[in-house]
């Protein structure tokens, strides 16, 4: 199981977002790794998006797990798995299977999941195996479910493409499914008619593709699309012949629907029945249309229903199964799919099977085992309860960080904390979760591991190793292969390799399926594992493009279904209170384990924020870039102000990613009610209620350091820069001593030199060391958010600037451009260097832009807000 470092370029996929594009990696001499896009991937032919761009940044060895822990102290690997392999039977003997729990993820690979899943279900006998696509996919599975009577994404990319509208419902493309936006902006730029709709309450960088946005108030989604279905009926437009030869139930949705015209739609959603009319004769007039839905659609506790009013529309107007047609559910994971198709959902048992007494009794003669779980398992929030209250006592967290990701985030930690078991596999080996592991386990990472993933198209595609394992990390499917042969299930884990694995699961797929389930691999069957080319499920015998081209579905009759949706009332916030929407930035993943190693990632948002309307700051109180308290019955969190009038008011956005390793309180998820869809089991992670206040700080401050410093500052944000760390600071209360402080805080011995100034009249401090002829760190303290130019002072780290003035004044001198904030990660363009080229140059287009400054010539990902600042600018060029 040695993997050898290869110099030779390796074919593999990019290991963040579903869009599941093709990368090309390098190992070079020096010890970096060369990532370029794959032009064969039929996912990405050869684009990749900042992420992806930066992820040979993201493989040092910095901050990993490289050793197995029991307890905090280093442990060999067989005292680890042997320890777990014990308490688990233990556990189990004492308290039934029901008392162990697995908590997986959509960045698993598919063997690792498959093994993972196999043990649960297969030989401890319980189903509590869930994972992170409960908060991510599960409306998805459960309206598909619904509809099709299988989980099945029916189109794939090149739909999108070849539509005529796309509908973005709930998604933020541009941000987090790039290299599919650019595809679609392509295709647009090529097609001047093809048209796209953007459904979301936030006017996100993704608008700068739609031709018109509805900012529909928060779960008006359902409400909208039962408007359309009933505009369809009465403009006479529906597809009666499908209707009637493949789907059965629309009459009852078609009634409910009825009582939905647009001045109702309008009060629901909040948006102009003028937009809503647009929107309707649009998609009544435009065959060629695909729905686009992610999780402003999923993470709802109406979100099946969202996505089964998505679907009728689809199948009332026989836009299914068509090229340039469909609705389009888009993973978020690199695996979410592959998850789904090994069944690690609690309520799936495996290769898209539920429990029933025909696939027990399968799944059960395939595994060879008589234990096989006969009913679903606890759902992901339900999971963390029942560790909560003790009902499970012992738990294994496998590539997800349940301590910042899930609902009621603080009572996750405080489950974790009283579990009496708590095993972590993982990378890092500093998380939040990982700080309540008994014992920690070092997995492979990207790079390392060997497997496969399944993209949102339905794409398996392989991730190959082109660096050694380091340490004595191991991939996971070994780890879970090792444990279950301790627990005494030698004979299901007998597995030497991924490829052995996969295999058992192409068999599986296949298992008496003969066409019954979409979910079949059996030309697969002899496939080359270690040369297989990216490939679309069902594949029989070849790769199948699109789905329910033949209008037949996987429900007993053969026919779609359609449901009827009973849109649920508006969200309406107690006086006082907002609707807090989070989501994701660009340039960051989730809690940023990876990604927020690469400082190139993190210059492009460095600190965490909430997003707000400019008229509820005013009423609030809450000046420009000024710190916010957050709170909720469940918690609350610190943040800074971002005024904006793309944010609607009463709803304010705050981002997933920032936790306890990279600010003082920011774990948003701590704020969010555990409140799920009664179908899927989803928490509503983008509509909790908050209250907001303006926070009374004394003193604000930035700093930039060659080293982390150990702060005690009442609210930090830190972040990787070139060279060093960056980080912004607030005092409640003013410190007694600055110097010593400082000193303190950045490890500066008395007698070492520190230059100081401080402005009496406006109350500003900065400091500044200088070591060795480089900076060691400049701090700048003020009564009001600092105004320095963050941007260049980071990057005095990096170079060999000891000149105290401009070192001291926060910004170059006169004579040095200051770029300002970084737009475009790849190329290190700042704001302030757009915005001359706009406003001095005369530059009036993106391409104008990229030709004078190279920004948004690579991955393109800024391309959006490059055409923002444009069109801001434009004004002030013209003066
Ligand atoms: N850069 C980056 N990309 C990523 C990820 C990442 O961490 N970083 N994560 C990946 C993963 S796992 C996922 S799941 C995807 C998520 O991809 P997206 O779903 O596109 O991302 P989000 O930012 O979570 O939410 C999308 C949008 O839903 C909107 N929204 C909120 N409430 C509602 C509502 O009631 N109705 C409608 N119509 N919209 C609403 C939000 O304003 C937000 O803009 O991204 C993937 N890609
Ligand atoms: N409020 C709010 N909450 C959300 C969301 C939201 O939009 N709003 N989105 C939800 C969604 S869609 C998602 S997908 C989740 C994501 O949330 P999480 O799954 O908690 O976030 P990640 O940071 O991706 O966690 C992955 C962990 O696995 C580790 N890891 C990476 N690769 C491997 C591997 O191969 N093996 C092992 N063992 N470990 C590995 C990483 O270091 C990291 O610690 O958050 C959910 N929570
Ligand atoms: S779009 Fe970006 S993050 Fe997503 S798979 Fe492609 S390169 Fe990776
Ligand atoms: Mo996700």
């Amino acid at each position: 199981m040695t993997v050898i470092a290869s110099p030779a370029p390796v074919r593999t996929t990019c290991p963040y977002c579903g869009v599941g594009c093709g990368v090309i990696a390098t190992p070079q001499p020096d010890g970096t790794v060369a990532v370029a896009g794959d032009p064969d991937h039929p996912a990405n032919f050869g684009r990749l998006c900042s992420k992806g761009s930066a992820l040979g940044e993201t493989l040092s060895l910095d901050g990993r797990l490289l050793y197995p822990e029991i307890r905090g102290e280093r442990a060999s690997w067989d005292e680890a798995l042997a320890l777990v392999a014990s308490v688990f039977k233990n556990t189990i003997a004492e308290h039934g299977p029901e008392s162990v729990a697995i908590y997986g993820s959509g960045q698993l690979l598919t063997e690792d999941y498959y093994v993972a899943n196999k043990l649960m279900k297969g030989f401890i006998g319980s189903a509590n195996i869930d994972t992170n696509s409960r908060l991510c996919m599960a409306s998805s599975v459960a309206g598909h479910k619904r509809a099709f009577g299988s989980d099945t994404v029916p189109g794939n990319y090149e739909d999108l493409e070849d539509a005529d509208l796309v509908v973005l419902v709930g998604s933020n493309l541009s941000w987090c499914h790039p290299v599919i936006y650019q595809r679609i902006a392509a295709a647009k730029a090529e097609r001047p008619n093809m048209r796209v709709v953007l459904i979301d309450p936030r006017r996100t960088m993704t608008a700068d593709i739609a031709d018109l946005h509805l900012g529909v108030r928060a779960d008006g989604d359902a409400a909208l699309f039962v408007g359309l279905l009933n505009s369809l009926v009465e403009l006479g437009l529906t597809n009666p012949d499908y209707v009637a030869g493949h789907t059965t139930g629309f009459e009852a949705a078609r009634l409910v629907a009825a009582d939905w015209d647009i001045s109702r739609v309008a009060e629901a959603t909040g948006v102009a029945p003028g937009d809503i009319e647009a929107f309707y004769q649009l998609f009544a007039a435009t065959p060629k249309v695909v729905t686009v839905f992610s999780q402003g659609v999923n993470q709802s506790a109406s979100g099946t229903d969202k996505v089964n009013a998505i679907i009728n529309c689809h199948l009332a107007t026989g836009r299914i199964g068509r090229p340039g047609m469909g609705p389009f559910s888009i993973t978020g994971q690199p695996n979410a799919m592959g998850g789904r198709e090994v069944g690690g959902l609690a309520n799936m048992l495996a290769a898209h099977m539920d429990f029933d007494d025909t696939t027990i009794d399968r799944v059960s003669r395939f595994w060879g085992s008589k234990a096989v779980a006969t009913k679903p398992g606890l759902k992901a929030v339900d999971m963390f309860r029942a560790i909560a209250d003790g009902r499970i006592k012992a738990v294994w967290i496998m590539a997800t960080n349940p301590v910042d990701s899930l609902p009621e985030a603080d009572a996750a930690r405080e489950a974790l904390r009283n579990c009496p078991f708590v095993v972590v596999s993982d990378m890092a080996a500093k998380t939040d979760t990982m700080a309540h592991a008994h014992v920690k386990l070092p997995a492979a990472g990207w790079g390392e591991k060997d497997g496969t993933v399944t993209n949102s198209e339905r794409r398996i595609s392989r991730q190959r190793p082109f660096l050694p394992l380091p340490g004595e990390v191991r991939p996971d499917w070994w780890i879970i292969s090792q444990v279950a042969k301790r627990m005494g299930y030698s004979h299901g884990f007998a597995y030497f390799s991924p490829g052995q694995i996969f295999a058992e699961h192409v068999a599986l797929s296949a298992f008496e399926n003969e066409g019954s389930r979409d979910f079949d691999l059996s030309g697969l069957a002899s496939a080359d594992y270690a040369t297989m080319a990216p490939v679309q499920w069902p594949v029989r015998p070849a790769g199948t493009k699109r789905m329910f081209a033949d209008a037949r579905y996987f429900t007993p009759d053969g026919k779609a279904r359609f449901v009827t949706v009973q849109p649920p009332p508006p969200i309406v916030p107690a006086p006082g209170q907002f609707i807090l929407n989070t989501g994701r930035v660009r340039d960051h993943w989730h809690t940023m384990t990876r990604t927020g190693k690469a400082a190139r990632l993190s210059a492009h948002i460095a600190e965490p924020f909430v997003e707000i309307n400019p008229a509820d700051a005013e009423a609030l109180s809450i000046r420009r870039t000024s710190l916010v308290r957050l709170e909720s019955r469940h918690g609350s969190t610190l943040l800074r102000a971002l005024v904006t009038d793309r944010q609607q008011r009463g709803n304010v956005f705050v981002p997933m990613h920032w936790t306890d390793q990279f600010a003082s309180n920011a774990r948003i998820d701590a704020l969010v009610a555990g409140k799920v869809d009664p179908v899927s089991g989803q928490p509503a992670l983008k509509m909790a209620r908050v209250t907001l206040s303006p926070a009374h700080v004394r003193i604000y401050g930035f700093f930039a350091s060659r080293y982390r410093p150990a702060l005690t500052a009442d609210y930090w944000a830190v972040a990787e820069a070139p060279g060093g760390f960056r980080g912004e600071l607030a005092w409640f209360e003013e410190p007694q001593d600055w110097e010593q402080s400082v000193r303190a805080s950045f490890g500066l011995t008395d007698d070492a030199a520190l230059n100081t100034v401080f402005d009496r009249t406006s109350g500003r401090r900065a400091y500044v060391a200088v070591d060795n002829g480089r900076l060691a760190f400049a701090l700048f303290l003020a009564p009001d958010p600092v105004l320095v130019s963050r941007q260049w002072v980071a990057s005095q780290l990096a170079g060999d600037n000891t000149d105290g003035a401009t070192l001291l004044a926060g910004r170059p001198g006169a004579d040095v451009p200051d770029q300002g904030a970084i737009v475009c990660s790849c190329m290190g363009v700042g704001i302030n260097t757009i915005v001359e080229a706009v406003t001095k140059s005369g530059c009036s287009t993106v391409e104008a832009v990229g030709t004078l400054t190279k920004a948004g010539t690579n991955c393109g990902s800024c391309r959006a807000e490059i055409r923002g600042l444009i069109d801001a600018h434009r004004l002030a060029a013209a003066e």
